[in-house]
């Protein structure tokens, strides 16, 4: 009876086709109207953030014009983009919401 040993066992290295999922910064864009507190309250509302990190993000955006708030694949970058923008307009404030592939 003939049995295969180790010595016919080839292993293959193949590259992975899985690629992980695109990845989207959700960002803030500063405007001259939306009180800084309610900024805050949105990054701490909708990205977690705590007082310190929603007070650090929130001036950031408002010396450099933009900030990111955090990074998520798309359909979940796509909700928090939409529960901001709805949020700001109920409160009758101008704050743009936006994402990007990073
Ligand atoms: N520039 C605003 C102000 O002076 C504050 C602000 C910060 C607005 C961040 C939007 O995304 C923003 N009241």
């Amino acid at each position: 009876m003939v049995t295969s040993g180790p010595e016919d066992v080839v292993l293959e290295v193949k590259k992975s086709k899985i690629k992980p999922p695109p990845m989207f910064k959700v960002i803030l864009l500063n405007d001259d109207f939306t009180p800084m507190e309610f900024v805050v309250v949105v990054l701490k509302t909708f990205f977690s953030k705590s007082q310190e990190q929603a007070t650090q993000i929130m001036l950031k955006v408002h010396m450099d014009g933009v900030g990111v708030c955090g990074v998520y694949p798309n359909d979940v970058a796509v909700t928090k983009v939409k529960q901001v923008v709805t949020f700001a307009m109920k409160h009758q404030h101008p704050l743009k919401c936006a994402m990007e592939e990073i």
